[in-house]
């Protein structure tokens, strides 16, 4: 009984202490705040609201995220989260005794991050086009939204919410569209509940929850932030089609007990939850492990800063080092990234820069363009922490996991990246697979 109240007391001031400490720098019209502030609304978490002119950005979005300089950004006891599905997990991590939002199994998390991620690549960047975009690429925006938005009905099954019965990550990622959606169809022409029913229903469903309901902008005013957007000519910067990190898709799989995980940041997360007793790559402090996180995502995001058309190549290089300027201020003078063993970061950076020292994007039509960057005479810290990191991740997996199809130690500068891409990890055993 006293052990119980103590406990009660406890939680409740930290939870008090915290509720304090919480800002969102936002915009209403943003699908990205929105799932920022239902994760708040469904813990219960009171927070300051700042509402950021995007036109006019003030110290304090720049300061907070110095990077991408974009809401949401969550202010936790000061310090900034950046990325708003980073910023939905994090708070369920840290408020995690009230209304889970990823599932407990470790697959089951990592299915529900593929799916986020998908929202974020295939329903977002279709649907901008819908109203930034006519003819052709306007048919292209439309096909491809609804496309997405059926693989994502097919998803969600006969289940009332994509994690079950419950609203989850999944739901939280993609539910802020539906008030994008009148601005889709009313520029577009066309209709989504005809083509989706079922998903049409599964956003009324979810408006049900007053976490939802509170938090999602009246579509009429997106609607007309989206005009007014056109009107000025301001159509947001475009991405490449070829933006979405194309050539570790559908490359690197892990299947574990006949279950198939994809996307590399996902799936190192998972071998990290899933095998939690050997050698952590993830922080286990939350916030270190969200900084973690960004700095990985950030890595992820700027890859497509080379898969570029030759005549890009110049833009794309400049982009490339501002990146490693800002990631060369983040390694400090650590010899890794994060403060412990192996950085989650440098896995992808070695990657990253293992592929462009030695192979080029695959995209591009003459490879050893690449090269020419000369990242290895230009930036000789990263590179150096890039490999050490890769080889280290390689001995750990092997160290967790048993048996290699293939030897965990790189030859050096010899081995093309791909062969590694193309491994699948089957069960505990692990198999190479032949290439291509
Ligand atoms: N991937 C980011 C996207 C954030 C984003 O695109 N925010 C927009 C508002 S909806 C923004 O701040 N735009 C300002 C700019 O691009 O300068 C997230 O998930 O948080």
């Amino acid at each position: 009984m006293v052990e119980e109240s103590l406990s009660f007391t406890l939680a409740e001031e930290v939870f008090v202490t915290s509720a304090m400490a919480v800002t969102l720098l936002d915009t209403r019209v943003s699908p990205f705040g929105m799932r920022v502030r239902i994760a708040l609304e469904e813990k219960g978490v009171k927070y300051e609201y700042s509402e950021q002119d995007l036109r006019n950005k003030g110290p304090m979005l720049l300061e907070m995220n110095q990077v991408y300089k974009k809401v949401p950004v969550l202010i936790h006891n000061g310090k900034p989260i950046c990325e708003s599905l980073i910023a939905v997990q994090y708070i369920d991590d840290v408020w995690n005794n009230k209304s889970p939002l990823l599932p407990s199994d470790p697959y089951q998390r990592a299915q529900s991050r593929f799916w986020a991620d998908f929202v974020d690549n295939k329903v977002y960047f279709p649907g901008r086009k819908t109203w930034t975009k006519k003819g052709q690429e306007l048919e292209a925006g439309k096909n491809g939204l609804i496309e997405s938005l059926k693989l994502l009905e097919g998803e969600l099954g006969d289940k009332p919410y994509f994690e079950g019965d419950k609203l989850g990550y999944v739901d939280v990622a993609l539910i802020p569209f539906y008030s994008w959606f009148h601005g889709y169809e009313t520029f577009g022409n066309f209709s989504i509940e005809a083509e989706c029913p079922k998903l049409i229903a599964w956003c009324k469903r979810c408006m049900q929850n007053e976490s939802v309901s509170k938090s999602l902008a009246d579509p009429q005013e997106v609607y007309v932030f989206l005009m007014e957007l056109r009107k000025k000519g301001l159509e947001e910067q475009e991405y490449p089609a070829s933006s979405v990190n194309p050539f570790c898709k559908n490359i690197l799989v892990l299947i574990r007990n006949g279950k198939q995980v994809c996307e590399s940041l996902i799936i190192v997360q998972h071998i990290d939850e899933v095998w939690k007793d050997k050698a952590p790559l993830l922080p286990s402090d939350l916030y270190e492990r969200t900084h973690s996180i960004i700095c990985a995502d950030f890595v992820d995001k700027k890859r497509h800063g080379y898969i570029h058309l030759e005549e890009e190549l110049e833009a794309a290089e400049k982009d490339f080092f501002e990146c490693v300027k800002l990631l060369e201020r983040e390694l400090g003078e650590k010899p890794y990234f994060a403060n412990v063993d192996i950085a989650f970061l440098l896995f992808c950076c070695g990657f990253y820069a293992w592929e462009l020292q030695h192979r080029g994007p695959l995209s591009l039509p003459e490879p050893e363009k690449a090269c020419e960057l000369g990242l290895e005479t230009r930036k000789p810290e990263v590179l150096v922490a890039g490999r050490n990191c890769f080889e280290r991740v390689w001995e750990v997996v092997e160290l967790g996991c048993g048996h290699f199809g293939f030897s965990s130690k790189l030859p050096p500068l010899a081995i093309e990246p791909t062969q590694k891409l193309q491994t699948v990890w089957i069960g505990n055993d692990f198999h190479s697979v032949s290439s291509r």
